[in-house]
């Protein structure tokens, strides 16, 4: 396998203007047609053209309309080389066939489970469907023919607007009957990554929206016809998503017809395809009885960053892959903020947070860590991280804090004047932002360049004489494979300070070692946030004025992505900030805080095997248990579990009869389901509860548990009654969990989470249980989803993929190598969960490398799986 590497990027020798693209469908294999205009960037001489292509084969190829021989062309498994060509513009075709109906990679053309034919290129899929220059920065106008059996296939999609279609004479189509034909014209360049193709019976629940420059825009969400009535929320979120982004950002959409299709075997979440949006059905597909709030937010999220791609990503795309985060980053921080908009800003903000803390951190600490603009790769679908995703966010989440919010709209003003149309880097994002603001923004590059999170201490001191409060910043970053030395980079630390009364103190002064700078906020009112410009490894900063000594509120908002240590903030200070903070990201903080502390405090004394000490409630929701592994020197699953479990407990039988009114005072009165903050919110809170006093196992909390389960009315309610039953084993348990399939067997998008409720179970040796759930008829290693949902969630669990005696290793690894050999991208998410084995103790080390390396080992092993065995053992 070849490691790529950003340092090596050249620009191709020849632009492609034009692409037509003629696709005939059939059961056994599939024909296509690309006529290429080719245009040679340097008009004295013609480089070699290399085309990639996988899995294709070449029929023809021809050059202004004359074939070459065969024999002449270079064809390699991965590549079609072409030599002596034309040194003015010229018309390249090629004939290609491929087998969308055995391709189980998902990438490419394909053809999912329901019957349907549909592509998946991001990033590199565009080559298994035909010979191409298969990158990014190659931008060209595609129209696209398909034709195909009117019966099998009666709705045909692909990008842009339809311009003819129509059916075709029976005998010209291999002497098939009832064949038809569309054609799409899609007006705006495009990298092929965005390309799609789609047919089958399809059915669309159809509406429009009406642009802030007035042109109707058709929308239409495409299903199979049973689905239809589950599209209402999507519909409903694409509509918001198009007002927002009209709204916030002035950007309007561009073209007179949206499509999105839901498609139940999908790789990943779902793709921005210029106009022709393809959505795994689980992002798309919600109704009350089936669906939970969880996902309701969720694909209220993910429609709007696919919407918004369309212009973060598609009329403004990246130059090469290692800039995945200018378009990903950017869209992420823009569905967040849009999400913000629509519900809770704060609950949002705290989620996204913990994801990010627990996730990305423990990435950036791996040794798959990468910068945000990744420097190598040997199979790009391995980068779809969380750092270039979720910390690529906050990145572009700091460049808002730094410039405010209209320095940032301005930034985004100048990004689409100059790159409308263009394939660009980091730095041309960069470089919008600070001359649009003409900010110094330092050193502030760095952060897409250096892996690892730095950590950041603060500790101050009170001057009463002098009215002064200095606040002392050292930033560190780790190293991390390849990059043994950092250097410090731009943090915006964004600091309030109370006074004894809990409220925020007039910020007007700060001295900030350089200069003096007199503090306002964004309206030139009174300061009560500010935000330090930390870029030095140590740095001090004094805020004059200041009547008394204040309680700090540091990294409000969490305002960049740092492991904040702040060793001169005491247990009062942070009881006070959850009492007081203005900032409700840092009360929650705070509360987060106290816990981690007195969790880990304990787990020496579970490790001992000490009676745990009494602990007082705090905060509801506990730090999960990845994340106090995380913190440990060595991480001990056993205690770290042990602990939590014991917390849990303690608290629920602390507060059992607030726990107890909290549920019955959060029924609903109404049976019919309303998504919205209010009701989010007195579900979340019943249910939290629920689930404290099901920790307890006691007959009263098991029988309350039930009749929840019994009278829910939707299914948030019915699943969190039903989790809550599941924490402790026993016949309630396998009563439950049979009683829930039995209702729910035919609603594929439930049983998932069927499936996932039990494989994230910590009830003890739940790996026999996971591969008696392999050969159930719910489950299907072909489909990802089902593999999302039986396997991804087991490889969080501390007791189980921990298991001391390494069977969760070994059932892991055993299921990677199986999925290998059909879908190497879903292989390869599964088996990263393996890479962090040098942190725990040598007993587990030992388990995990053997089975690291029983992988590494492996014949036929493909690129993706093996990039990250070899990185990981290494
Ligand atoms: N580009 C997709 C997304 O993140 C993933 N392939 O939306
Ligand atoms: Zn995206």
């Amino acid at each position: 396998p070849k490691e790529i590497f950003l340092k090596d990027y050249k620009p191709t020798g020849y632009h492609f203007d034009t692409v037509e693209l003629k696709f005939v469908l059939s059961e056994k294999k599939t024909t296509v047609v690309s006529k290429i205009r080719v245009l040679p960037r340097n008009s004295s001489e013609s480089p070699p053209l290399v085309l990639d292509g996988r899995d294709v084969k070449l029929l023809f190829v021809k050059i202004n309309g004359e074939e070459r021989k065969l024999e002449e062309v270079e064809l390699t498994s991965r590549h079609l080389t072409l030599k002596s060509l034309p040194v003015q513009p010229f018309d390249l075709e090629i004939g290609s066939e491929i087998h969308p109906e055995t391709n189980l990679s998902l990438e490419g053309l394909y053809k999912s489970s329901s019957g349907m034919f549909c592509t998946q290129c991001e990033a590199e899929g565009f080559r298994k469907i035909t010979f191409y220059q298969d990158r990014p920065d190659v931008m060209a106008k595609f129209t696209t023919r398909i034709e195909a059996d009117k019966a099998q296939c009666p709705v045909l999609l692909s990008n842009g607007n339809l311009i003819d279609s129509g059916d075709l004479e029976s005998l010209t189509c291999c002497g098939q009957n009832g064949f038809h034909y569309a054609v799409w014209e899609d007006p705006f360049k495009k990298p092929c990554y965005l390309f799609a193709l789609v047919a089958g019976q399809l059915t669309s629940r159809d509406d429009t929206f009406k642009t802030r420059s007035g042109r109707d825009v058709q929308l239409r969400i495409w299903t199979p016809a049973q689905d239809v009535p589950k599209t209402e929320h999507a519909m409903h979120a694409l509509k918001l998503s198009m007002k927002w982004d009209e709204d916030v950002y002035g950007l309007e959409y561009d073209l007179d017809l949206f499509n999105i299709v839901a498609v139940p075997d999908f790789d990943m979440g779902a793709m921005e395809n210029k106009s022709l949006n393809i959505f795994n059905s689980k992002l798309v597909l919600a109704s009350a009885e089936t669906a939970t709030d969880v996902d309701y937010a969720t694909i209220l999220g993910v429609i709007g960053h696919e919407y918004f791609h369309n212009w973060t990503g598609n009329r403004v795309t990246c130059r090469d892959w290692f800039q995945l985060s200018l378009k990903e980053g950017l869209t992420v921080f823009r569905d967040q903020e849009f999400s913000s908009d629509m519900g809770s800003r704060p609950v949002k903000r705290i989620g996204d947070v913990a994801l990010l803390r627990t996730a990305q951190f423990s990435e950036d600490a791996g040794p798959m860590a990468h910068p945000v603009r990744p420097h190598s790769y040997i199979k790009m679908d391995n980068f779809y991280t969380v750092t270039v995703y979720k910390k690529g966010a906050e990145v572009v989440r700091m460049y808002q804090t730094l410039l405010g919010k209209d320095g940032f709209r301005k930034g985004m003003d100048l990004y689409f004047e100059r790159h409308d149309g263009q394939a660009v880097t980091c730095e041309d994002f960069f470089a919008a932002m600070r001359d649009a603001n003409s900010a110094n923004l330092s050193v502030f590059l760095r952060w897409y360049s250096q892996a690892g999170t730095p950590i950041l201490t603060v500790s101050t001191a009170y001057d009463a004489a002098a009215r002064s409060y200095t606040v002392k910043c050292k930033q560190e970053i780790p190293s991390t494979p390849g990059q043994p030395v950092k250097e410090p980079t731009l943090i915006p630390l964004a600091v309030g300070l109370l006074n004894s009364k809990g409220e925020d103190m007039v910020l007007t002064e700060l001295f900030d070692g350089g200069s003096l700078k007199s503090l306002k906020d964004t309206a030139g009112g009174p300061a009560k946030t500010a935000v330090l410009l930390v870029d030095k490894e140590e740095q001090e900063f004094t805020f004059l004025n200041l009547p008394e000594k204040p309680v700090p509120s540091f990294l409000r908002n969490f305002s960049a992505p740092v492991r904040l240590v702040t060793p001169t903030v005491t247990d009062d200070d942070l009881l006070f900030l959850l009492a007081h903070d203005s900032d409700e990201f840092n009360r929650w903080e705070a509360g987060q805080t106290m816990g981690r502390k007195l969790m880990l405090d304990l787990i020496p004394k579970a490790q001992r095997n000490e009676q745990l000490a009494e602990f007082v409630a705090k905060a509801l929701t506990l730090p999960g248990e990845s994340e106090l592994m995380d913190l440990m020197e060595v991480a001990d699953p056993d205690a770290v579990h042990t602990v939590r479990k014991f917390v849990i407990r303690e608290l629920a039988s602390k507060l059992k009869q607030d726990f107890l009114k909290t549920v019955t005072e959060n029924r609903s009165s109404d049976p019919h389901y309303t998504f919205d903050h209010k009701n989010k919110a007195r579900r979340s809170l019943k249910n939290l509860a629920l689930g404290y006093l099901c920790s307890l196992d006691e007959a009263d909390t098991t029988e309350l548990a039930l009749k929840e389960y019994k009278s829910a009315t939707n299914m948030t309610d019915q699943f969190a009654a039903l989790s809550s039953l599941c924490q402790n084993p026993g016949d309630v348990r396998d009563e439950a969990l049979a009683n829930f399939y039995e209702q729910w067997k035919d609603e594929t998008l439930v049983v998932n989470e069927w499936l996932v409720l039990q494989s994230m179970s910590d009830i003890p040796g739940n790996v026999k249980n996971m591969r008696r759930l392999l050969d159930h008829p719910s489950f299907d290693m072909k489909n990802p989803n089902k593999v999302y949902s039986l396997i991804g969630p087991f490889r969080r669990t501390a007791v189980n993929f921990h298991a001391k005696d390494g069977s969760g290793y070994e059932f892991l690894a055993e299921v990677t190598l199986q999925l290998d050999k059909m879908n190497p991208q879903v292989a390869s998410r599964m088996i990263s969960s393996l890479s962090r084995w040098k942190r725990f103790d040598e007993g587990r080390q030992s388990l995990a490398k053997a089975q690291l390396e029983r992988i590494a080992k492996t014949d036929g092993l493909s690129e993706n799986v093996f990039e990250i065995a070899s990185k990981s053992l290494a």
